[in-house]
């Protein structure tokens, strides 16, 4: 079978961000831009002919001709088999999962998770290792650089696929096989959790859960395991068929975009259990009564009764945070006498500690937890976590969260997104503030003061490569923090984040939500910032 070269230019915005390449669907589908980009990954990622690799999207807008776009370009540089999820459909946990049991050399990830879908909404490529984790900084950085000197890229036809047909068929010299994605998934599920005590609870009178998979990649598998396997009535998932364009709904679970399920849970008829994941399935929402848990309470929670679920009962060697998460998990881990890593944004920093075996449980702010069973995080597993302890314990979601307060104190917690249309403006906030670091100690803020400033550096303690500028840090007297970075998800303009933390003791009031208990922090953040001065923005996009 002929493998064509075909000549191509360089394009100068093929620079991965957080989790891959994310850029406007209108970008992908500029000529050669996907080519480019995916010869790029294999140029750099090493030999991958004669190996498997992995492939699935979360079904978004442009999903089947990108993934026809994958294939002629794996088939040209050598690939063996790809191995595909039906319908050329996978959740980011499935897929990493994938690859780890069947040895794949890695996985293509067609997804921009949580950003809107759509012709004009957005597309995306995550590459996975062999571990079944994000590719690291330093492959990222390779491939980046290969993107920016390619001249040509390699494709061999493969013919016409019928992706919903499982077992192997050939694609010109290459072959693909098409599995069941649910089925591997549910296995480990059942393996991890006490699936009869969670069918009791289900089954227990009046006991209602709704998983809202918000028409993206996680439909079917939480109806094969929440209704099928565990029993919750049918109709407990809501929004199960995934759809190009989510039905329109946001993909992103988090208490704005997903506000339906925290009114109903905030109301009369309110449930036991609501919850929501993204576009490809890897981050969690979870909602108790009258109450979202915020995503550091959770994974605080979680480590605290690790020991009573069948998958982590042995104990956790370590748990880790990203920087910008609540330092709630910190004490839990003090207490349990168990090291606690801090690492940057981005889910691939937690790959290298999980596959030491230094951490089982780790997890983000930005709505994402999971432990060693994958190198991703993963929305479902998180909800079945909740479940089991639920069970487990006897205590509803709300209760396990304020009993947690009482014993650890809070850590209330609240995100205000800044949109700076200008890239260059908001990169002056960010340089504006680094500048004044030295300076800042001393300072009053917010009715207290700030005792440190800095700006984060990560030190991989198993590679021992270094992670410079991965946002600011500012430590109050009170036992405040504010945290500055910039997102890099994002495809148009500059998102800041700054994230607010406040922590309230054991026997102080926990009455309020995180919004309301960070708001004065936010406004004091802002302007230590000089965001209206340096950017010409006023006001937050979103506070989350
Ligand atoms: C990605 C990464 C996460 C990260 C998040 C936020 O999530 O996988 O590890 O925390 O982005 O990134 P940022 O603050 O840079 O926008 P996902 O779910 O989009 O893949």
């Amino acid at each position: 079978m002929d493998v064509r070269r075909i000549p191509t230019e360089p394009f100068d915005d093929q620079r991965p961000g957080t989790a891959g390449l994310r850029r406007k669907v209108r970008r992908f589908r500029q000529p050669h831009y996907l080519e480019n980009f995916l010869q790029a990954v294999f140029d750099a990622a090493g030999d991958f002919r004669g190996q498997v690799l992995v492939a699935g999207g979360d079904g978004r807008f442009w999903n089947a001709e990108a993934l026809a776009v994958l294939f002629r370009v794996a088939a040209g540089n050598g690939v063996r088999r790809m191995i595909v999820g039906r319908g050329g459909m996978l959740s980011t946990p499935a897929a990493s999962h994938l690859i780890r049991t069947r040895g794949a050399a890695g996985g293509f990830l067609l997804t921009a998770s949580h950003n809107p879908g759509g012709p004009d909404g957005d597309f995306g490529v995550k590459f996975d290792t062999a571990n079944g984790g994000q590719a690291p900084e330093s492959l990222t950085d390779a491939v980046w650089r290969r993107t920016l000197e390619l001249r040509e890229y390699r494709v061999a036809e493969v013919g016409r696929l019928d992706l919903d047909r499982p077992g192997v068929q050939q694609a010109g010299p290459m072959e693909v096989e098409i599995v069941d994605p649910v089925a591997d998934y549910a296995a480990l599920m059942e393996r991890l959790f006490d699936f009869d005590r969670i069918r009791s609870l289900l089954a227990s009178p009046g006991f209602r859960l709704r998983f809202d998979a918000l028409n993206a990649v996680t439909g079917p598998y939480a109806v094969e395991i929440l209704e099928r396997r565990l029993g919750a009535p049918p109709g407990s998932v809501v929004n199960a068929v995934p759809l190009p364009d989510f039905g329109g709904l946001h993909p992103d679970p988090n208490p704005v975009d997903a506000a339906h399920l925290v009114d109903w849970m905030n109301g009369p008829d309110a449930g036991d259990l609501a919850a929501a994941s993204d576009g490809d399935g890897d981050r969690n929402m979870i909602v108790g009564r009258g109450m979202v848990v915020s995503p550091g309470d959770s994974l605080a929670v979680l480590a605290e009764h690790a020991g009573k679920v069948p998958g982590y009962a042995a104990g956790l060697a370590g748990v880790a945070r990203s920087m910008p998460t609540t330092r709630a998990v910190d004490r839990v881990a003090a207490d349990l006498g168990i090291p606690c890593y801090e690492t940057p944004t981005g889910w691939r920093y937690f790959c290298n500690l999980l596959d030491a075996g230094l951490i089982d449980l780790c997890g983000e702010e930005s709505f994402g937890t999971s432990s060693s069973h994958a190198r991703e995080k993963d929305g479902l597993w998180a909800v079945l976590f909740w479940l089991n302890l639920v069970a487990a314990t006897g205590r509803p979601v709300t209760r396990l969260v304020e009993d947690h307060w009482r014993r650890f104190g809070r850590h209330a917690f609240c995100r205000h997104d800044w949109f700076i249309p200008d890239g260059e403006a908001a990169a002056r906030v960010m340089a504006g503030l680094e500048e004044r670091l030295a300076t800042l100690a001393g300072q009053e803020i917010a009715g207290t003061r700030v005792t440190t400033a800095d700006s984060f550096t990560y030190l991989d303690p198993v590679d021992g490569s270094a992670s410079a500028g991965q946002g600011i840090r500012v430590f109050l007297e009170d036992g405040a923090r504010l945290v500055y970075r910039l997102s890099g998800t994002g495809t148009e303009g500059a998102t800041l984040r700054i994230y607010l933390e406040r922590y309230l003791a054991p026997d102080a009031s926990h009455a309020g939500d995180g919004p309301a208990l960070t708001a004065s922090l936010g406004h004091a953040a802002a302007e230590l910032a000089r965001i209206g001065e340096l950017a010409g923005v006023h006001e937050p996009a979103g506070v989350i």
